[in-house]
Order: C-alpha cells, then sequence, then structure tokens
C-alpha cells in the first residue's frame, strides 16, 4: 500500500534490523553500501546516452561470451569497490565474473555473501528500455570467523536468502527489496539524492491479466507450454481471456509489472533452452523471493524454484512466476512438459 511517510532506505533497513537478530548493524551496513552503489549506476544509466559509455566494453566478452558493455562493466566494477572493503562480505558473485569474487586480503571478512546481476538486461541500454540491477544474500555456512568465503558459503538454495531486491532504471527509478518480511518499495529522489518509501508491504494480484514470455522461442515449446498459450489467447470473457502480451526482455521489468499488475512471468524450459536462460543465483532466486514475499508463487516448471540446490554459481533455471492463480493453472498445462522433457532425454 502507498506510503505517505517520508522514510529513506536507510532509515527502513534499520528500522528492520530486528530481523537480523546476528546482524548487530552489519546487515545495514551491508544494504547501505549497496545502496551506494545502486546510485551510481543510477548516475550512469541516466548519462548513458551523453558520455560515450554505450558499445562495447573494448570488446570483451563475459564469462558466458556475451559482448559487454561499458556500463555492464562499470555496473559490475562499482558493486566490487562499494562492498568489499565494508567488512559485512566473505564473499560476491557476479553474473560479469567467473567465479567467486574473493574479498582482498587486506580487507575484514564478514557474515554475508552477495550474488548479483549488475547490469540487467544490457541488450536494451543503446534503446533505451528499461534495464535493472539485482541482488541476492545470503548468510555464510562455513564458520564465521574472519575467514574467506567459500563456493560452499555461495552455492545455498535461494530459500536461504536473507535479502533480494532490484532495482530498476526506468522512467524513475525505483528499489524493490525484502529481507523475508514482505516487499517494499522505494523510489529515487534525484533533488535529495535519497530512496524515499513509496509503498509498503506490496501484494502481487491472485489473478492478472497479462502474459510475459519471448514469443519467438515458440517453435521450441514443448507441448504444454503451446497449450498454455493458445489457451490465454483464446476468448473466455469469464477468465478475462484473451490476455495481453507485455514482454520487455528485462527480467526486472517484466517482473516489476507482473508483481503490480498480475498475471504471469514465463521463461520456460524449451527444446532450445532446457535449462531456461535466467541465472538461478542472481537473476531467479532474487526475484523469485520478490514474488513469494508479494503472495504470488515461482517454480521452475517442476516444483518451488527456491527449493533448487544450486551446483554451479552460473546455472540457469527455467522459471514460471507471479499471480499465484495463473501460475497454479499454468502448471495443469506444463505438467505435461515434464513427461515430454524426460521422455527426449531418455531418447537421447
Ligand atoms: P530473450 C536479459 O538479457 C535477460 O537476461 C533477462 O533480463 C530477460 O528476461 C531475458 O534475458 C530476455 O531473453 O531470449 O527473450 O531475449
Amino acid at each position: 500500500m502507498p506510503s505517505n511517510q517520508l522514510i529513506t532506505i536507510e532509515r527502513h533497513i534499520a528500522d528492520q534490523e530486528h530481523m537480523h537478530s546476528e546482524a548487530s548493524g552489519k546487515f545495514s551496513r551491508l544494504l547501505r553500501d549497496l545502496m551506494l552503489a545502486v546510485r551510481v549506476i543510477q548516475r550512469e544509466v541516466r548519462r548513458a546516452g551523453l558520455s560515450d559509455i554505450f558499445g562495447m566494453a573494448g570488446g570483451k566478452e563475459n564469462i558466458h561470451g556475451e559482448m559487454v558493455k561499458k556500463l555492464d562493466v562499470l555496473s559490475n566494477d562499482t558493486i566490487i569497490r562499494a562492498m568489499r572493503y565494508g567488512g559485512h562480505l566473505c564473499a560476491m558473485a557476479s553474473e560479469e565474473s567467473f567465479g567467486l569474487i574473493p574479498i582482498p586480503d587486506d580487507a575484514e571478512k564478514g557474515s554475508y555473501v552477495l550474488l548479483f546481476d549488475p547490469l540487467d538486461g544490457s541488450s536494451n541500454i543503446e534503446v533505451n528500455a528499461p534495464i535493472g540491477t539485482i541482488f541476492s544474500v545470503l548468510h555464510r555456512v562455513t564458520p564465521d570467523n574472519g575467514s574467506e568465503g567459500t563456493m560452499r558459503d555461495l552455492l545455498q538454495p535461494g530459500y536461504r536468502q536473507v535479502a533480494a531486491g532490484y532495482a530498476l532504471y526506468g522512467s524513475s527509478t525505483v528499489l524493490v527489496y525484502t529481507s523475508g518480511d514482505g516487499v517494499d518499495v522505494f523510489t529515487y529522489d534525484h533533488t535529495l539524492g535519497e530512496f524515499l518509501l513509496s509503498a509498503r508491504g506490496l501484494r502481487i494480484p491472485k489473478r492478472g491479466r497479462y502474459y510475459s514470455i519471448n514469443e519467438g522461442n515458440a517453435v521450441n515449446w514443448y507441448p504444454g507450454t503451446r497449450r498454455y498459450m493458445e489457451h490465454l489467447k483464446s476468448n473466455d470473457k469469464a477468465s478475462g481471456r484473451p490476455y495481453s502480451l507485455r514482454y520487455i526482455g528485462t527480467a526486472v521489468a517484466d517482473i516489476h509489472r507482473t508483481l503490480l499488475h498480475g498475471g504471469i512471468f514465463l521463461y520456460p524450459s524449451d527444446r532450445k533452452s532446457p535449462n531456461g536462460k535466467l541465472r538461478l543465483m542472481y537473476e531467479v532466486n532474487p526475484l523469485a523471493m520478490l514474488i513469494e514475499q508479494a503472495g504470488g508463487t515461482a517454480t521452475d516448471g517442476r516444483g518451488r524454484v527456491l527449493d533448487v540446490v544450486p551446483t554451479d554459481v552460473h546455472q540457469r533455471a527455467p522459471i514460471i512466476c507471479g499471480s499465484s492463480d495463473d501460475v497454479a493453472e499454468a502448471m495443469k498445462f506444463l505438467a505435461e512438459d515434464i513427461e515430454a522433457i524426460e521422455a527426449e532425454r531418455i531418447a537421447k
């Protein structure tokens, strides 16, 4: 619900500190430092058209072989620089970095790990479409004794996240965040340089009227996905069909609309991408935590996606998420795909 109070995100995080008894303020300082990085990124995103920051970062490729744009590199470096000496992290991982990002030898190692996609939707940079930053915070599982973090601290299932959120650089810059006690929305006030609380306890509608999927992948869809899409596009006034298609191609933007207006977002398993396209640790898990905290559902087509036990920090995961009634209906169709996927796997 809208908030008419004047509360900055720092104040809000400090107020929520009681949620993390072991935090001793470190949790708040972690988020405070992350918000500084987001402010810097949003400044550069807003200036991107002015300074020569478009184009490729000297033709660099990221670990997925994708040409990396300068803003990706800058965003990645900004977060690392803002976080590595804060004393609250023992390790990081990013879409733009190969493996574990260590905390420097001369820096204090803390109790948390941070996983992030520094600039989600970078293919939309040049066309001025919304892009975003996604983050996920976990408590370390190795001894909290000031030692370096390990891959074990990073590779935890999504239900163990202690906080998750995203910044969406759209017509305004919003930050959507949860630390397990519901979803709160903050809007950036450029005149103050502050994120101000704009909605508290965001709840996703039980059902929506939008579906969000890349229809260009239809040729690769399994039968259940195809039948579900035909169902959504057929006439049935009583259930509000046909739904409208909305697909921006930036997960943060498509999920933000789904959170506010309801409906369903899908990047499912298909014959070309058996594990979907989105990355589990720093895209799917944080977005799924927000959807669930807002009262929605997030599945990988088999079960709760937050229950998936990761084996690689860059692994992909199918995601079907949004309004609980819409996802429940989708699963009636997609259940058929599980058999088709299994049959094709055995046949190979
Ligand atoms: P496609 C952006 O590159 C991204 O990782 C997500 O933000 C977005 O949802 C997806 O890829 C779009 O992928 O295949 O539809 O272009």
